[in-house]
Protein backbone atom coordinates (compact mmCIF):
# COMPACT_ATOMS: atom_id res chain seq x y z
CA UNK A 1 0.00 0.00 0.00
CA UNK A 2 1.49 3.30 -0.72
CA UNK A 3 -0.02 6.58 0.71
CA UNK A 4 -0.54 10.08 -1.61
CA UNK A 5 0.70 12.07 1.72
CA UNK A 6 0.13 15.74 -0.36
CA UNK A 7 0.31 19.11 1.65
CA UNK A 8 -2.33 21.36 0.71
CA UNK A 9 0.18 23.82 -0.97
CA UNK A 10 1.50 21.61 -2.86
CA UNK A 11 -1.50 19.73 -4.19
CA UNK A 12 -2.94 22.95 -5.54
CA UNK A 13 0.63 23.73 -7.34
CA UNK A 14 0.21 20.42 -9.46
CA UNK A 15 -3.23 20.68 -9.53
CA UNK A 16 -2.73 23.99 -11.44
CA UNK A 17 -6.71 25.42 -10.64
CA UNK A 18 -7.58 28.72 -12.58
CA UNK A 19 -9.46 31.25 -9.55
CA UNK A 20 -12.73 30.25 -11.11
CA UNK A 21 -12.51 26.32 -9.53
CA UNK A 22 -10.90 27.74 -6.67
CA UNK A 23 -13.73 29.18 -5.60
CA UNK A 24 -16.55 26.77 -7.70
CA UNK A 25 -15.11 23.87 -4.88
CA UNK A 26 -15.60 26.54 -2.32
CA UNK A 27 -19.37 27.43 -3.70
CA UNK A 28 -20.35 23.54 -3.94
CA UNK A 29 -19.06 22.50 -0.52
CA UNK A 30 -20.64 25.92 0.67
CA UNK A 31 -24.32 25.46 -0.94
CA UNK A 32 -24.65 21.85 0.66
CA UNK A 33 -23.68 22.83 4.13
CA UNK A 34 -25.92 25.79 3.92
CA UNK A 35 -29.10 24.16 2.54
CA UNK A 36 -28.41 21.14 5.18
CA UNK A 37 -28.44 23.54 7.55
CA UNK A 38 -31.93 25.34 6.52
CA UNK A 39 -33.02 21.66 6.58
CA UNK A 40 -32.22 21.01 9.47
CA UNK A 41 -34.17 23.88 10.70
CA UNK A 42 -37.28 22.79 8.73
CA UNK A 43 -37.30 19.47 9.95
CA UNK A 44 -37.52 20.20 13.41
CA UNK A 45 -40.52 22.34 12.44
CA UNK A 46 -41.73 19.37 11.09
CA UNK A 47 -42.48 20.24 7.79
CA UNK A 48 -39.88 17.70 5.83
CA UNK A 49 -41.05 14.61 4.58
CA UNK A 50 -38.83 11.95 6.28
CA UNK A 51 -35.10 12.48 8.52
CA UNK A 52 -32.65 14.14 7.42
CA UNK A 53 -29.29 12.74 6.46
CA UNK A 54 -26.26 14.77 6.81
CA UNK A 55 -22.73 15.29 4.96
CA UNK A 56 -21.47 18.03 7.89
CA UNK A 57 -18.32 18.00 8.02
CA UNK A 58 -17.39 15.45 5.01
CA UNK A 59 -18.08 17.97 2.27
CA UNK A 60 -14.64 17.94 0.87
CA UNK A 61 -14.39 14.64 -0.27
CA UNK A 62 -17.80 14.29 -1.90
CA UNK A 63 -16.71 17.83 -3.71
CA UNK A 64 -12.78 17.23 -4.29
CA UNK A 65 -13.70 14.15 -5.84
CA UNK A 66 -16.44 14.80 -8.21
CA UNK A 67 -14.58 17.78 -9.46
CA UNK A 68 -11.37 16.02 -10.73
CA UNK A 69 -14.09 13.99 -12.83
CA UNK A 70 -14.87 14.18 -16.89
CA UNK A 71 -18.22 14.44 -18.15
CA UNK A 72 -18.46 11.21 -19.25
CA UNK A 73 -17.47 9.71 -16.07
CA UNK A 74 -20.19 8.47 -13.73
CA UNK A 75 -20.95 8.77 -9.98
CA UNK A 76 -22.50 6.71 -7.10
CA UNK A 77 -22.92 8.43 -3.94
CA UNK A 78 -23.78 7.43 -0.26
CA UNK A 79 -25.36 9.39 1.73
CA UNK A 80 -22.63 12.12 2.81
CA UNK A 81 -21.84 12.86 -0.43
CA UNK A 82 -24.19 15.25 -1.80
CA UNK A 83 -21.62 17.28 -2.33
CA UNK A 84 -20.58 14.65 -5.35
CA UNK A 85 -24.21 15.08 -7.51
CA UNK A 86 -24.44 18.72 -6.93
CA UNK A 87 -21.25 18.69 -9.15
CA UNK A 88 -21.96 16.84 -11.79
CA UNK A 89 -25.13 18.98 -12.07
CA UNK A 90 -28.11 18.48 -9.66
CA UNK A 91 -29.50 21.06 -8.01
CA UNK A 92 -30.13 22.20 -4.65
CA UNK A 93 -33.88 22.91 -5.89
CA UNK A 94 -34.30 19.66 -7.04
CA UNK A 95 -32.74 18.29 -2.98
CA UNK A 96 -35.09 20.65 -1.19
CA UNK A 97 -38.01 18.68 -3.66
CA UNK A 98 -37.15 15.36 -2.37
CA UNK A 99 -37.20 16.40 0.84
CA UNK A 100 -40.60 17.86 0.81
CA UNK A 101 -41.53 14.89 -1.21
CA UNK A 102 -42.81 17.28 -3.98
CA UNK A 103 -43.75 15.68 -7.68
CA UNK A 104 -41.10 18.40 -8.76
CA UNK A 105 -38.36 16.09 -7.19
CA UNK A 106 -36.18 13.98 -9.08
CA UNK A 107 -38.14 10.73 -7.84
CA UNK A 108 -41.26 12.49 -8.07
CA UNK A 109 -41.67 12.46 -4.57
CA UNK A 110 -41.56 8.91 -3.95
CA UNK A 111 -37.92 8.51 -2.36
CA UNK A 112 -36.88 10.30 -0.47
CA UNK A 113 -33.40 12.31 0.83
CA UNK A 114 -30.24 11.77 -1.27
CA UNK A 115 -31.61 9.03 -3.55
CA UNK A 116 -31.40 11.22 -6.70
CA UNK A 117 -29.51 9.88 -9.86
CA UNK A 118 -30.02 10.48 -14.20
CA UNK A 119 -28.04 8.71 -16.31
CA UNK A 120 -27.70 11.55 -18.21
CA UNK A 121 -25.46 12.90 -15.71
CA UNK A 122 -23.59 10.82 -14.81
CA UNK A 123 -25.12 9.43 -11.69
CA UNK A 124 -26.51 6.80 -10.61
CA UNK A 125 -28.89 6.76 -7.48
CA UNK A 126 -27.77 6.56 -3.88
CA UNK A 127 -29.37 3.66 -2.13
CA UNK A 128 -29.73 2.80 1.31
CA UNK A 129 -28.19 -0.93 1.39
CA UNK A 130 -24.57 -0.82 2.00
CA UNK A 131 -22.30 -1.40 -0.43
CA UNK A 132 -24.47 -2.31 -2.72
CA UNK A 133 -24.33 -0.03 -5.29
CA UNK A 134 -20.24 -1.16 -5.85
CA UNK A 135 -20.80 -3.74 -7.90
CA UNK A 136 -23.03 -1.65 -9.95
CA UNK A 137 -20.82 1.17 -10.20
CA UNK A 138 -18.06 -1.11 -11.34
CA UNK A 139 -20.21 -2.48 -13.78
CA UNK A 140 -21.15 0.35 -15.08
CA UNK A 141 -17.17 1.56 -15.41
CA UNK A 142 -16.93 -1.50 -16.99
CA UNK A 143 -19.31 -0.91 -19.62
CA UNK A 144 -17.48 2.29 -20.61
CA UNK A 145 -14.00 0.80 -20.86
CA UNK A 146 -15.52 -2.08 -23.11
CA UNK A 147 -17.38 0.42 -25.24
CA UNK A 148 -14.21 1.82 -25.67
CA UNK A 149 -15.06 5.21 -23.86
CA UNK A 150 -12.24 6.86 -21.47
CA UNK A 151 -13.94 6.93 -18.06
CA UNK A 152 -13.92 6.12 -14.47
CA UNK A 153 -16.62 4.95 -12.32
CA UNK A 154 -16.93 6.73 -9.02
CA UNK A 155 -18.45 4.79 -5.87
CA UNK A 156 -18.24 6.11 -2.32
CA UNK A 157 -18.82 3.35 0.53
CA UNK A 158 -18.86 4.07 3.93
CA UNK A 159 -16.19 2.39 6.78
CA UNK A 160 -19.50 0.54 8.08
CA UNK A 161 -20.06 -0.39 4.59
CA UNK A 162 -16.60 -1.88 3.77
CA UNK A 163 -17.60 -4.77 6.08
CA UNK A 164 -20.45 -6.81 3.30
CA UNK A 165 -20.06 -9.12 0.70
CA UNK A 166 -21.22 -6.75 -2.10
CA UNK A 167 -17.42 -4.84 -0.91
CA UNK A 168 -15.44 -7.54 -1.48
CA UNK A 169 -17.37 -9.49 -4.58
CA UNK A 170 -17.43 -5.53 -6.43
CA UNK A 171 -13.74 -5.49 -5.95
CA UNK A 172 -12.56 -8.83 -6.38
CA UNK A 173 -13.64 -8.75 -9.66
CA UNK A 174 -13.25 -5.10 -11.11
CA UNK A 175 -9.42 -6.04 -10.03
CA UNK A 176 -9.63 -9.04 -12.25
CA UNK A 177 -11.28 -7.31 -15.32
CA UNK A 178 -8.96 -4.36 -14.58
CA UNK A 179 -12.27 -2.15 -14.50
CA UNK A 180 -11.62 1.47 -13.85
CA UNK A 181 -13.33 2.17 -10.53
CA UNK A 182 -12.48 4.57 -7.96
CA UNK A 183 -13.73 3.20 -4.70
CA UNK A 184 -13.74 5.88 -1.72
CA UNK A 185 -14.12 4.66 1.52
CA UNK A 186 -15.09 7.25 4.10
CA UNK A 187 -13.56 6.84 7.39
CA UNK A 188 -15.64 8.75 9.48
CA UNK A 189 -15.39 6.63 12.86
CA UNK A 190 -18.67 5.31 13.38
CA UNK A 191 -20.96 3.71 11.49
CA UNK A 192 -24.51 4.56 13.39
CA UNK A 193 -23.39 3.81 16.89
CA UNK A 194 -20.83 1.43 16.15
CA UNK A 195 -16.99 2.31 16.18
CA UNK A 196 -14.49 1.05 13.68
CA UNK A 197 -12.93 -0.61 16.16
CA UNK A 198 -15.86 -2.67 16.81
CA UNK A 199 -16.29 -3.50 12.88
CA UNK A 200 -12.94 -4.12 12.00
CA UNK A 201 -9.76 -5.62 13.25
CA UNK A 202 -7.55 -2.84 11.09
CA UNK A 203 -7.12 0.86 11.33
CA UNK A 204 -6.51 1.14 7.91
CA UNK A 205 -9.42 0.29 5.22
CA UNK A 206 -6.73 0.81 2.60
CA UNK A 207 -4.94 -1.54 3.18
CA UNK A 208 -7.74 -4.09 2.27
CA UNK A 209 -6.35 -3.01 -1.76
CA UNK A 210 -3.78 -5.53 -1.03
CA UNK A 211 -5.81 -8.10 -0.93
CA UNK A 212 -7.11 -7.43 -4.66
CA UNK A 213 -3.90 -6.62 -5.80
CA UNK A 214 -5.06 -2.75 -6.60
CA UNK A 215 -3.62 0.76 -4.80
CA UNK A 216 -4.86 1.68 -1.68
CA UNK A 217 -4.60 5.55 -0.45
CA UNK A 218 -5.06 7.31 2.49
CA UNK A 219 -6.11 10.79 1.99
CA UNK A 220 -7.24 13.14 4.54
CA UNK A 221 -10.80 13.65 3.61
CA UNK A 222 -11.03 17.16 4.93
CA UNK A 223 -8.77 18.52 2.56
CA UNK A 224 -10.59 19.90 -0.77
CA UNK A 225 -7.64 19.98 -2.69
CA UNK A 226 -5.68 16.95 -1.58
CA UNK A 227 -8.92 14.76 -2.23
CA UNK A 228 -9.09 16.83 -5.74
CA UNK A 229 -5.54 16.24 -6.56
CA UNK A 230 -5.43 12.71 -5.85
CA UNK A 231 -8.60 11.57 -7.77
CA UNK A 232 -7.05 13.52 -10.44
CA UNK A 233 -4.14 11.13 -10.40
CA UNK A 234 -5.87 8.36 -10.13
CA UNK A 235 -8.34 8.75 -12.56
CA UNK A 236 -5.61 8.97 -15.11
CA UNK A 237 -3.92 5.76 -13.85
CA UNK A 238 -7.95 3.58 -14.00
CA UNK A 239 -8.27 5.20 -17.52
CA UNK A 240 -5.28 3.97 -18.90
CA UNK A 241 -6.15 0.29 -18.33
CA UNK A 242 -4.79 0.01 -14.52
CA UNK A 243 -8.02 -1.07 -12.88
CA UNK A 244 -8.95 -0.18 -9.98
CA UNK A 245 -8.13 2.07 -7.37
CA UNK A 246 -9.03 2.38 -3.55
CA UNK A 247 -8.97 5.47 -1.86
CA UNK A 248 -9.69 5.51 2.20
CA UNK A 249 -10.31 9.20 3.73
CA UNK A 250 -10.15 9.92 7.11
CA UNK A 251 -12.97 12.22 8.59
CA UNK A 252 -15.48 12.44 11.01
CA UNK A 253 -19.01 12.46 11.11
CA UNK A 254 -20.23 15.41 12.56
CA UNK A 255 -23.81 14.75 13.06
CA UNK A 256 -25.90 11.75 14.03
CA UNK A 257 -26.14 9.15 11.65
CA UNK A 258 -29.34 10.76 10.88
CA UNK A 259 -31.21 13.82 12.78
CA UNK A 260 -33.47 11.48 15.06
CA UNK A 261 -29.94 10.16 16.07
CA UNK A 262 -28.73 12.21 18.88
CA UNK A 263 -24.89 10.83 18.87
CA UNK A 264 -24.69 11.06 22.58
CA UNK A 265 -22.03 7.83 22.04
CA UNK A 266 -19.90 10.06 20.19
CA UNK A 267 -17.09 11.88 22.58
CA UNK A 268 -17.76 15.35 22.77
CA UNK A 269 -13.71 16.15 22.83
CA UNK A 270 -13.39 13.81 19.96
CA UNK A 271 -16.17 16.21 17.75
CA UNK A 272 -14.52 19.22 19.44
CA UNK A 273 -11.04 18.13 18.32
CA UNK A 274 -12.54 17.70 14.16
CA UNK A 275 -14.54 21.23 14.53
CA UNK A 276 -10.82 22.71 14.05
CA UNK A 277 -10.49 20.68 10.71
CA UNK A 278 -13.56 22.19 9.55
CA UNK A 279 -13.13 21.46 5.44
CA UNK A 280 -14.87 24.66 4.85
CA UNK A 281 -13.37 26.92 7.46
CA UNK A 282 -9.57 25.52 6.49
CA UNK A 283 -10.39 26.16 2.83
CA UNK A 284 -11.44 29.91 3.28
CA UNK A 285 -8.43 30.47 5.33
CA UNK A 286 -6.21 28.78 2.88
CA UNK A 287 -8.26 31.02 -0.38
CA UNK A 288 -7.49 34.17 1.71
CA UNK A 289 -3.60 33.48 3.22
CA UNK A 290 -2.82 32.54 -0.40
CA UNK A 291 -4.79 35.37 -1.89
CA UNK A 292 -6.82 33.39 -4.18
CA UNK A 293 -10.17 35.46 -3.01
CA UNK A 294 -10.68 38.92 -1.78
CA UNK A 295 -13.27 39.16 1.44
CA UNK A 296 -15.58 41.13 -1.13
CA UNK A 297 -15.64 38.22 -3.10
CA UNK A 298 -16.62 35.66 -0.32
CA UNK A 299 -19.43 37.97 0.44
CA UNK A 300 -20.66 38.15 -3.11
CA UNK A 301 -20.33 34.22 -3.12
CA UNK A 302 -22.24 33.99 0.68
CA UNK A 303 -25.03 35.98 -0.56
CA UNK A 304 -25.13 33.91 -4.15
CA UNK A 305 -25.74 31.03 -2.28
CA UNK A 306 -28.30 32.23 0.22
CA UNK A 307 -30.15 33.03 -2.35
CA UNK A 308 -30.22 30.02 -4.43
CA UNK A 309 -31.19 28.38 -0.91
CA UNK A 310 -34.26 30.43 -0.55
CA UNK A 311 -35.01 30.13 -3.99
CA UNK A 312 -34.46 26.57 -3.26
CA UNK A 313 -37.17 26.06 -0.63
CA UNK A 314 -40.20 28.75 -2.10
CA UNK A 315 -39.66 26.50 -4.61
CA UNK A 316 -40.11 23.69 -3.24
CA UNK A 317 -43.49 24.76 -0.39
CA UNK A 318 -45.28 25.98 -3.60
CA UNK A 319 -44.72 22.57 -5.54
CA UNK A 320 -47.26 20.00 -5.47
CA UNK A 321 -47.05 16.86 -3.60
CA UNK A 322 -47.40 13.59 -6.29
CA UNK A 323 -50.50 12.39 -7.57
CA UNK A 324 -51.22 9.11 -6.52
CA UNK A 325 -51.36 7.62 -9.93
CA UNK A 326 -47.67 8.46 -10.37
CA UNK A 327 -47.08 5.59 -8.39
CA UNK A 328 -46.79 3.39 -10.93
CA UNK A 329 -44.94 5.35 -13.57
CA UNK A 330 -41.41 4.70 -13.99
CA UNK A 331 -41.76 1.25 -12.33
CA UNK A 332 -41.63 -0.81 -15.48
CA UNK A 333 -40.46 -0.18 -18.61
CA UNK A 334 -42.24 1.77 -21.19
CA UNK A 335 -43.21 -1.51 -23.47
CA UNK A 336 -44.59 -2.84 -20.79
CA UNK A 337 -47.76 -0.48 -19.93
CA UNK A 338 -49.60 -1.76 -16.73
CA UNK A 339 -52.95 -1.63 -17.13
CA UNK A 340 -53.68 -0.15 -13.04
CA UNK A 341 -56.78 -1.93 -12.73
CA UNK A 342 -55.26 -5.17 -13.95
CA UNK A 343 -51.85 -5.12 -12.17
CA UNK A 344 -52.08 -8.86 -10.96
CA UNK A 345 -51.97 -10.44 -14.82
CA UNK A 346 -48.39 -9.11 -14.98
C1 LIG B 1 -26.49 -3.99 4.00
C2 LIG B 1 -27.00 -3.04 5.05
N1 LIG B 1 -26.87 -3.36 6.36
C3 LIG B 1 -27.33 -2.51 7.32
C4 LIG B 1 -27.95 -1.35 6.97
C5 LIG B 1 -28.46 -0.37 8.06
N2 LIG B 1 -27.56 0.78 8.11
C6 LIG B 1 -27.85 1.90 7.41
S1 LIG B 1 -26.63 3.04 7.51
C7 LIG B 1 -25.73 2.07 8.53
C8 LIG B 1 -24.38 2.55 9.01
C9 LIG B 1 -23.54 3.13 7.89
O1 LIG B 1 -22.26 3.37 8.34
P1 LIG B 1 -21.11 3.70 7.35
O2 LIG B 1 -21.08 2.71 6.23
O3 LIG B 1 -19.87 3.83 8.14
O4 LIG B 1 -21.55 5.09 6.70
P2 LIG B 1 -21.75 6.50 7.45
O5 LIG B 1 -23.17 6.56 7.89
O6 LIG B 1 -20.79 6.57 8.57
O7 LIG B 1 -21.47 7.51 6.39
C10 LIG B 1 -26.36 0.86 8.78
C11 LIG B 1 -25.80 -0.22 9.61
C12 LIG B 1 -28.08 -1.05 5.59
N3 LIG B 1 -28.66 0.07 5.16
N4 LIG B 1 -27.58 -1.90 4.65
MG1 LIG C 1 -18.99 5.56 8.91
Amino acid sequence: MSAIKSHSNEAAKEAELTKKQYHDLLYYMWVVRKAEDRLLVLHRQGKLIGTLFRCLGQEATAVGSAYALEPQDVVCPMIRDLGSIIVKGHTIKEMFCQYFGRETAPTKGRDGNHHIGDIKKGTISCISMMGATIPVVAGAAFAKQHQGIKAVGLAFVGDGGTSTGDFHEALNLASVLKAPLILITENNNWAYSTPTSSQMNIKDIAIRAQGYGIPGYILDGNDVLEVYHAVKKVRKYAVEGNGPVIIEVKTMRMRGHAEHDDFKYVPKELLEEWKKKDPIDRYIKYLKNNKLITDSELTNLEKKIDKEVEEAEKFAVNSPLPRPELALEDVYQDQIKPDPQRWWEI
